[in-house]
C-alpha cells in the first residue's frame, strides 16, 4: 500500500499538536470506567477490530427529484471516487471497504480497480445491482418492474444484470450482492400482489443459483418510493420469509432509513438475528422518510439502540455472526467527504457507547424486572462521552485526532475543484 491521499507529516504534525490533550482526557475516562469495572483498553481493542463500508455513490453530491447542487470537485466516476474514500479511510481508518453499484462504478477492467483500489488502501464490500433505472440502449424497460415484473423478458434481463454483478463482484473480491429493487405499484389493482411476490421469488432462486459457495445475497427491504401504494420487499417480514425459502446463503439487510417513523429498528434487528438472518446493514438516518442523512444525526440514540442489539447478538450468535456494515447515504447540502467522515465517527461511537452497557447488570435487571435499573444501566453507557476511545483508537491505527479540521486543512476540495471536470446540475441520487 503506497499512496495515500493526504500527506503524512501534515497528519503526524496535526496528532501531536492533539496528542497531550488526548492522553487527559482518555486517562480521566480510564479511571471513571475503572470505577465501573470496564477496563477502557479492553474497549478500544474491540473498537480497533471495527470498520464500516463506505458507498461509492456517497462520495458524489445526491440530489432529490426536486434537485441536485453539486459542488466543484466532486468525483465524476468511480477512480475519483475511490480517491475520496481513500481520504475518509485515511483519516478515520475505520472505512477500509467500499460498496459499489453498477452501472453506476462500471469500468472496463476489473482487475485493474480492484489493484487500484489496493493502492489506496481500500478493498471492495458487497456490490449492489441496479434494476430500478433504464439505461441508454437496454432492450426491455424496468418501467413496470425487474425481477418481479410481469414480462418475461424485463425479469431475465434483470436476473442476467445481477449475475453479472456477481461476476464483477468476484473480480474485485467482494462475497455478497445486495439486492435492492424499487418494484411495486402506486394504484391498488395496479398489481397481483401475490403473484408479484412469486415472480420476485423466482427470479431470486435463480440469482441464487449463481452465487458462488462462499458468497451471500442480502435482501433489502424498504416501505416505499418509488412505489407508493405496494412496494414488493417492503418490510422486514417479506424479507424473511424470502431469504428463507431461498437457502442459508441469503440474509437480509437492514437500511436504518427504510421503514415508517418511529418504528422499533432494534428489535428487527434482533428478530431476524434470532433467525440466523441478519445480513448486513445500511447506516444513515431519517425524519420522515428514506432521507439517507448522515448516520447519527437525527437519532443518534436509535444507532445506540441497533448497536446495543449488535452486541447482544455477537454474544449469542446464531448460524455465525457477520453482519456487513455500509454506509448508505445521500449528502445533498455538505461536503460528502465531511458527511462520511462525520457519519463514521458516529457510527465508531454508537458501537463503544453498545460495548460500555454492564451486560451482567443489565441481564440481571431484565430477569427480575427491575425496570428502571435495567433503563439506567443502558443510559449509563449511552451518555458515557466515547470520544477519548474512538480518537485514541483511530490514532493508533494512523488516523487522524481531528478529522474534519485536517480535512479542511489538507485543501484536498479545493485541489480537486481545480483538477476535476465540472459536474452538471440535474435531479435525483446520480
Ligand atoms: C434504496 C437504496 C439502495 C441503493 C440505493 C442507492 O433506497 O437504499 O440500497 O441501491 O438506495
Ligand atoms: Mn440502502
Amino acid at each position: 500500500m503506497s499512496s495515500l491521499p493526504i500527506s503524512t507529516d501534515l497528519l503526524q504534525s496535526h496528532n501531536a499538536q492533539r496528542l497531550e490533550a488526548l492522553r487527559e482526557d482518555y486517562e480521566a475516562l480510564r479511571r471513571s470506567l475503572a470505577r465501573r469495572y470496564i477496563d477502557i483498553d479492553v474497549i478500544k481493542a474491540k473498537l480497533a477490530q471495527f470498520s464500516v463500508a463506505l458507498p461509492s455513490w456517497g462520495s458524489g453530491r445526491g440530489g432529490t427529484r426536486f434537485a441536485r447542487f453539486p459542488i466543484a470537485g466532486e468525483p465524476t466516476n468511480i477512480h475519483e471516487k475511490l480517491a475520496d474514500c481513500a481520504v475518509v479511510n485515511q483519516l478515520s481508518r475505520i472505512t477500509p471497504r467500499v460498496s459499489p453499484h453498477f452501472p453506476w462504478d462500471h469500468v472496463s477492467d476489473y482487475p485493474a480497480l480492484r489493484a487500484e483500489a489496493a493502492e489506496l488502501g481500500l478493498g471492495f464490500d458487497a456490490v449492489n445491482s441496479n434494476t430500478f433505472q433504464d439505461r441508454p440502449g437496454q432492450t426491455y424497460s424496468y418501467r413496470n418492474g425487474s425481477l418481479s415484473s410481469t414480462d418475461k423478458s424485463a425479469r431475465d434481463q434483470a436476473i442476467r444484470h445481477n449475475i453479472d454483478c456477481i461476476e464483477i463482484g468476484r473480480a474485485l473480491g467482494s462475497r455478497a450482492l445486495t439486492v435492492w429493487i424499487g418494484d411495486g405499484s402506486n394504484f391498488p389493482g395496479q398489481q397481483h400482489l401475490g403473484a408479484a411476490l412469486d415472480r420476485y421469488l423466482d427470479s431470486l432462486r435463480q440469482i441464487y443459483a449463481a452465487l458462488p459457495a462462499d458468497w451471500r445475497v442480502f435482501l433489502e427491504h424498504k416501505m416505499f418510493e418509488p412505489a407508493f401504494y405496494s412496494t414488493v420487499i417492503a418490510d422486514w417480514g417479506s424479507s424473511i420469509l424470502a431469504a428463507q425459502q431461498l437457502g442459508p446463503k441469503a440474509k437480509c439487510l437492514v437500511d436504518l432509513g427504510h421503514h415508517a417513523p418511529n418504528v422499533n429498528i432494534e428489535q428487527i434487528v434482533a428478530r431476524l438475528h434470532s433467525f440466523g438472518k441478519l445480513g448486513g446493514f445500511h447506516f444513515n438516518d431519517s425524519k420522515y422518510g428514506d432521507d439517507d442523512l448522515d448516520s447519527g444525526s437525527i437519532n443518534p440514540h436509535q444507532l445506540f439502540l441497533v448497536f446495543n442489539e449488535l452486541v447482544e447478538a455477537e454474544l449469542n450468535p446464531r448460524d455465525g455472526f457477520d453482519p456487513a456494515y455500509m454506509i448508505d447515504q445521500s449528502h445533498n447540502v455538505t461536503d460528502p467527504i465531511e458527511s462520511m467522515l462525520s457519519s463514521a465517527e458516529a457510527i465508531a461511537g454508537a458501537y463503544t457507547k453498545a460495548l460500555l452497557v454492564e451486560r451482567d447488570s443489565l441481564h440481571d435487571a431484565q430477569e427480575e424486572n427491575d425496570v428502571m435499573m435495567a433503563f439506567q444501566t443502558l443510559r449509563r453507557a449511552y451518555r458515557t462521552d466515547v470520544t477519548p476511545i474512538v480518537a485514541m483508537a483511530r490514532m493508533e491505527a494512523g488516523g487522524a485526532l481531528d478529522t474534519l479540521a485536517l480535512y479542511r486543512y489538507s485543501g484536498w476540495r479545493e485541489q480537486k475543484a481545480r483538477e476535476r471536470k465540472v459536474t452538471g446540475l440535474g435531479a435525483g441520487i446520480v
